[in-house]
């Protein structure tokens, strides 16, 4: 069977794609996910998966080899994309990621974070951390909360 990894689900342009590239330390690059990408240790989807409520079909299809799932809105984003307890869709663990923290000064009062964050907490994420992909901000802590969520669900392994 193939290695299960932690797959990124979020909108056109939240910035999966840019955050997998801090985590594997390639260079940041802009690259629009046409299809689901396998990377060695992450899974990338493209955000018309999660923009085209037809298309879910193939997130609950990718998600059969993942082990982890990060959901990820730019803070930028004020659009409600996840919908309420979208974790009950998955058996895995499900974890929030702000990005785009630069555009408002790394601020996790303001209102703009508050709000989406909300909204990742509210689709199911159990922890929620605040990145800038753009600037490398915050990338160690999600690095170490992605491995955390999936070294609990392998410990629950079927
Ligand atoms: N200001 C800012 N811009 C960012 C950040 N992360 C990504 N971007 C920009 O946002 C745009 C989209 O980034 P991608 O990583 O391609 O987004 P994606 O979620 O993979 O988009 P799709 O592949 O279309 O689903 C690019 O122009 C990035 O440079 C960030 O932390 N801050
Ligand atoms: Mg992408």
């Amino acid at each position: 069977m193939m290695k299960k990894r932690p797959m990124f689900v979020g909108p056109i342009g939240c910035g999966k794609t840019s955050t997998i590239q801090r985590l594997t330390h390639q260079e940041f690059k802009y690259n629009k996910t046409q299809s689901v990408e396998f990377f060695q240790d992450y899974i990338d989807t493209p955000g018309e998966y999660i923009e085209h409520r037809r298309m879910y079909t193939n997130i609950a299809t990718t998600a059969m080899d993942a082990n982890v799932v990060v959901i990820i809105l730019g803070v930028n984003d004020q659009r409600l994309i996840f919908p309420q307890g979208f974790s009950t869709m998955f058996a895995m663990p499900m974890i929030g990621v702000v990005n785009k923290m630069d555009l408002v000064n790394y601020d996790v009062q303001h209102p703009d974070y508050l709000r989406v964050a909300a909204q990742l907490k509210a689709a199911g994420a159990k922890e929620i951390v605040a990145v800038s992909a753009k600037d490398g901000e915050n990338i160690p802590v999600l690095e170490e909360a992605i491995k955390k969520a999936a070294s609990k669900e392998s410990n629950t392994a079927k």
